[in-house]
């Protein structure tokens, strides 16, 4: 019987999914296209709105977003920044280093372009002074603003699947006074291809006809 066992063990083995692994590709020493020419863009929203005015005249508020707020993009922005068009922008002319701090009271925005080799699910973990917007290739992820300090802890998101190929995370800074601070990481988890693979199948197959004939010899023996 513990050959038996043994066989099933090898079974269960062949089925189980590919190892995964989790890889950070975003942190705060990952180069960047960087945009420092936005300016205090607080009056692109109003009173009241995501973007409060300068040395906190508009109050401190603390907001978090699941919608995109759909913010009138200056021309500083470029033509079309999230769909990768920076025509006529206040754009780095290639990937530059992210700064933790930038002149407070304005906004700025990055935009990390990687690429996936696999499929993968995303964990991104941010920390802000004051604020932040997230975008994924276009499509909006998430906003906050709060008080003052930035923590690694502060916000985060899961992204169950984003397909291999090259993709683009697009980050709009803002802050309304004291101080600015930007601390970030993305981890990459790939994801197995198919569960369970022809190659398994094949495996579970053979050990089946094993198992088999162990049975046949121990019903002899017995
Ligand atoms: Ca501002
Ligand atoms: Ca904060
Ligand atoms: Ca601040």
């Amino acid at each position: 019987m513990k050959s038996i066992k043994n066989l099933l063990g090898l079974c269960v083995l062949a089925l189980l999914p590919l190892q995964v692994s989790a890889t950070i590709i975003i942190d705060n020493t990952t180069l960047g296209l960087y945009n420092n020419g936005l300016g205090d863009l607080a009056a692109l929203d109003g009173p009241g709105g995501f973007l409060p005015a300068a040395n906190v005249s508009e109050g401190d508020p603390t907001i978090y977003l699941n919608t995109d707020p759909l913010l009138p993009f200056t021309a500083a922005f470029g033509a079309d920044w999230l769909a990768g068009d920076y025509t006529g922008g206040t754009w780095s002319a290639g990937p530059v280093a992210i700064p933790a701090g930038w002149a407070i009271n304005s906004e700025t925005a990055i935009v990390y372009n990687f690429n996936l080799a696999l499929a993968s699910s995303l964990h991104i973990d941010v920390g802000v002074d004051n604020g932040v917007l997230v975008w994924l290739n276009g499509n909006f992820l998430f906003g906050a603003t709060a008080p003052g300090g930035a923590n690694i802890n502060e916000y985060d998101f899961d992204l169950a699947f984003l397909g291999a190929g090259n993709h683009a995370l697009q980050i709009l800074r803002t802050d309304h006074g004291g101080a600015s601070g930007y601390v970030i990481s993305v981890d990459a988890v790939s994801l197995p291809t198919s569960v369970p693979e022809p190659a398994g199948l094949m495996l579970f197959a053979i050990s089946l006809l094993g198992l088999g004939f162990v049975r046949k010899l121990n019903s002899k023996r017995a």
